[in-house]
């Protein structure tokens, strides 16, 4: 296969992101339809890339010209979309979260094992970011011993009204339950959120910050602090604490500057630049391995593992308790 044709189902904020990666700085891979509810925003990422607007989802699906699927409307949108996609038999590229429940997460993963063939990636972009990257690499090659416990924090500038409480984690921590237990190689057993006093600047319904705590089978306890009114930048930290060492994420990198009788460095404040690079490597790694017909990234079952994780500490946002994550075991179809 020359070029692998794609259609993109949701043409908003990561929708057109996707398309300019694809159209001016990847390689493989031509966007040959768009579509979107909102005519207006079809007809605009169909420019980007000189592609046609289809009339739906469905329609984009069954066209002949497309390979492949890229899903990047709301999340309440996805799994329809992706079980469209496996039943037409094409390879569907999904943002996260795969689905809005336990329950679509796993009709996804059971027509996918139905059809015997893997189609499906989730976006979650983490696994492929090098910072990440690296402290796997450390983690996996035993010089720091046993890791014992992992503190992060997720931190965004502001939210506005329209998020609640429970999207800290079905909308932000999502991407931290999927790459944590990816970074130690380990499953979660439990949750549980904590409320520390909140923020005069979260709006009146929403908690903020909030402490995200996941304990695994080993035992590794894991702390997330999700702050999404902090009001300085976009901040993402993980630190792993180990028997033998303290292995630390790289912050991205900005030039120290002496002025005024001060030293400072720039703090991030967009996720789409933080995240750049790793969007990068995460698609042109799904256009080279859809043309080999596989799938290399976070699949199917990992949407659905995060889903599960996701219900445990939303329910503890209420309950204030400690909540089982109970997942079942990985299919053989899903183990890698
Ligand atoms: P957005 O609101 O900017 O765009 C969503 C688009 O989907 C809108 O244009 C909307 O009209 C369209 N849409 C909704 N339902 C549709 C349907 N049934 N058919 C066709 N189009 C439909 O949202 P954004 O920020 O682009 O997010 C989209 C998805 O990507 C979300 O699931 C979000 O969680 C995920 N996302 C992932 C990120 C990551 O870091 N991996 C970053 C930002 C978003
Ligand atoms: C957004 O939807 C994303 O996925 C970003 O990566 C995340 O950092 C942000 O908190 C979410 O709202």
């Amino acid at each position: 296969m020359e070029e692998l044709r794609i259609g993109v189902i949701g043409a908003g904020a990561i929708g057109c992101e996707h398309i300019k990666r694809i159209t001016n700085k990847l390689s493989g891979g031509k966007i040959v339809a768009v579509t979107d509810i909102s005519g207006e925003y079809a007809q605009k990422a169909a420019a980007i890339s000189g592609a046609r607007v289809e009339k739906s989802g469905e329609a984009l699906i069954k066209a002949s010209d497309v390979d492949a699927v890229i899903v990047t409307s709301w999340g309440p949108a996805h799994a329809e979309s992706v079980l469209q996609a496996i039943a037409a038999g094409k390879p569907v590229f999904c943002e996260k979260p795969l689905a809005t429940t336990a329950q679509d997460c796993r009709k996804i993963v059971d027509a996918e094992m139905a059809l015997g063939k893997h189609l499906v990636q989730v976006g979650f972009m983490r696994r492929y970011d090098k910072g990440y990257n690296q402290v796997k690499e450390i983690l996996e090659s035993g010089e720091a011993g046993a890791p014992l416990m992992v503190h992060c924090a997720h931190r965004n500038a502001q939210v506005d009204d329209g998020y609640s409480t429970s999207m800290a984690v079905t909308d932000t921590v999502i991407h931290e339950i999927d790459c944590l237990h990816w970074l130690v190689g380990d499953q979660y057993v439990s949750a549980q959120v904590l409320f520390p006093k909140n923020s005069k600047y979260a709006h009146k319904e929403l908690q903020d910050p909030q402490i995200m705590l996941l304990t695994t089978e080993s035992g590794i306890r894991i702390d997330v602090e999700a702050f999404v009114n902090c009001q300085f930048g976009y901040d993402i930290e993980c630190e792993v604490c180990c028997e033998g060492a303290i292995v630390r994420m790289p912050e991205p990198s900005f030039p120290l500057i002496r002025k005024d009788a001060k030293r400072s460095v720039a703090i991030e404040t967009d996720w789409k630049r933080r995240f750049a690079d790793a969007y990068d490597t995460e698609i042109q790694d799904w256009i080279n391995s859809t043309k080999k017909g596989q799938v290399n990234g976070p699949s199917a079952w990992d949407g659905y593992l995060a889903a599960v994780t996701a219900d445990a500490l939303v329910k503890s946002q209420t309950t204030g308790a400690v909540e089982p994550i109970e997942t079942g075991s990985c299919p053989n179809f899903y183990q890698k």
